[in-house]
């Protein structure tokens, strides 16, 4: 599918500012929806066409894909998600279970910039409790002075809030880290992300009706929990109760408008899909996805972070001399300055695809990939480097929100929630000359945060955002073929696996040679 693209802007004018509005609206939510299909008129996924000029044609695609998919895959049936119906094309990186997937990049890139839930990245970390709508209920508890129970029925007759929002693992890339030298995570590809519609009540609305408003002593903190049992892990005595995930942000977040933590409800308009936490979960915009708890069973007001297992010992970054047994004997894990909560400046290419071949006769290339940055903060520059980044040029960022907030200012409390898909039309010469030996990509954001040259390894191996490099090969006939760092899971492949076992393993600070390319 082709991108939608708008007019070109201002010759030098590196962003095209593309108004999207994108609303969603809804005939009834209870309605099957299972018989729509693209072309029918009756989808109830309907984008306001005057709102949004350029995603209904990927709203509506994405929309098609979220249906249940039609069987329970192979590979799941003797494991406890024997009754989860998922999309084949995933790739699975952690076995066949716990389910922790990402598509293939091109793959996901090509429905546009709403993702269809089918090809969400999925994160679990045990099995996908069975949870029903008629009777899950949220606690709401702690120091408040109002505690409630809430069913679903209840929560869904609340105000609202939906807006499109990415979400992102922080492991998201961490494959390159892993070639640098193991870390404790497994290989995720650039495609643990994901780029859809989410429907919710504020949390705010909650923690009012319980009687908070703002912060104070007692109430810095919401812990949140999702069910017990769901994971072999816990702490004697944790929030959450045996065997939750849980974590905990802090009450202003939580309180902030402008923040948009919503207890959500609905998909990409439909209700959530077992793996992405049904029936209820939360979304932090801006955030990492690891706080963004699935199966939301308890939110609990406190005067002090999460004591969860999970809270301590997952989504931190430790300095590069720390490793696991270091994290372990000297307590770092328990260190709070460590803790990673927004998203860090990050992107990567899509298109040209790993192992793609540019013939000699191609004259023009469209070079293509997504970026985001975490807290709202917008991404201003997406820049491609045919020179190991001696010099930059600026690509076009042809699709992106309107963000929420402040919209039509400049101003910071505008927040972008959504990655961005941008382009940069190449002229092929450039990469069948000899002396073009890679393409890189980073991206800038509004506080100018650069994506690195450099990766800097870290023992969860976690907010990996070097420059995204993909190697070029000449080919006998004149043209050329493309090399990714990594592929995404167990695959072998890729320049950085090969420069690994060139040199033994280990890496160490990454790229092989101040400046040099040191194609494999
Ligand atoms: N209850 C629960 N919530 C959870 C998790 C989990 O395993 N259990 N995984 C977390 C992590 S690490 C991520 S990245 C996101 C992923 O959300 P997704 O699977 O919908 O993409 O969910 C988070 N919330
Ligand atoms: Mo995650």
């Amino acid at each position: 599918m082709v991108l939608p693209i708008v007019a070109s802007a201002v010759a030098g004018a590196g962003i095209k500012t593309v108004l999207d509005k994108t609303v969603l609206k809804k005939n009834d939510s209870k309605e099957d929806s299972s018989k729509d299909d693209l072309c029918a008129t009756s989808a109830n996924f309907v984008v306001s066409s005057d709102m949004n000029i350029n995603h209904d044609a990927d709203a509506l695609k994405s929309r098609y894909l979220a249906q249940p998919y039609p069987q329970v895959d192979e590979r799941d049936v003797k494991t406890p998600d024997n009754w989860v119906k998922r999309h084949p094309s995933l790739i699975r990186l952690t076995g066949k279970h716990p389910f922790n997937v990402e598509a293939p990049l091109p793959e996901m890139f090509d429905y546009g910039f709403i993702s269809p839930v089918n090809l969400h990245i999925v994160r679990n970390h045990g099995a996908v409790p069975k949870l029903e709508w008629n009777t899950h209920t949220i606690k709401i508890n702690g120091n408040c002075q109002k505690p409630f129970e809430i069913g679903m029925d209840e929560l869904s007759k609340l105000p609202y809030e939906q807006f499109p929002c990415l979400v992102v693992c922080a492991g998201n890339r961490r494959k390159e880290q892993n070639m640098i030298k193991s870390s404790i995570g497994f290989n995720w590809g650039p495609c643990a992300v994901g780029n859809t519609y989410w429907k919710g009540v504020p949390l705010r609305v909650l923690l009012n009706k319980a009687g908070v408003y703002k912060a104070g002593p007692g109430a810095r903190f919401v812990c949140l929990n999702g069910p017990q049992d769901e994971l072999p892990k816990s702490y004697d005595g944790q929030d959450g109760g045996p065997g939750s995930y849980g974590t905990s942000i802090d009450m202003e977040t939580a309180l902030d408008p402008t923040c948009d933590v919503i207890v959500a409800y609905e998909q990409n308009g439909e209700r959530l899909h077992p793996d992405h936490g049904y029936p209820v979960r939360i979304i932090i915009p801006g955030y990492i996805g690891g706080r963004m708890i699935k199966f939301l069973a308890e939110i609990t007001v406190t005067d002090r972070e999460s004591n969860n297992f999970y809270h301590f010992n997952d989504n931190r970054v430790l300095p590069p001399t720390v490793d696991a047994e270091i994290a372990t004997k000297d307590k770092w894990w328990f260190k709070e300055e460590y803790i990673i909560n927004q998203l860090n400046i990050n992107g990567a290419i899509a298109y040209p695809a790993h192992e793609e071949v540019i013939k000699p006769s191609t004259k023009k290339y469209v070079m293509k990939g997504y970026a985001y940055s975490g807290g709202g903060r917008k991404v201003i520059r997406a820049e491609v480097s045919f020179d190991q980044g001696m010099s930059w040029k600026l690509a076009d960022i042809n699709v992106r929100e309107t963000p929420r907030w402040a919209a039509g200012s400049s101003g910071d409390k505008a927040r972008h929630w959504c990655w961005c898909m941008w382009e940069y039309e190449l002229d092929t010469a450039m990469l069948f000359d000899p002396s073009c030996k890679e393409i890189l990509f980073r991206a800038v954001d509004q506080s100018q945060n650069f994506m690195p040259e450099r990766p800097t390894w870290n023992v969860m191996g976690m907010l990996n955002n070097p420059w995204y490099r993909v190697r070029v090969h000449k080919e006998p006939d004149g043209g050329v073929k493309m090399e990714h760092a990594t592929i995404a899971g167990p695959t072998p492949g890729g320049w950085m696996q090969q420069m690994a076992e060139k040199a033994g393993g280990e890496l160490l600070w990454g790229w092989g040679g101040e400046g040099a390319p040191a194609a494999p």
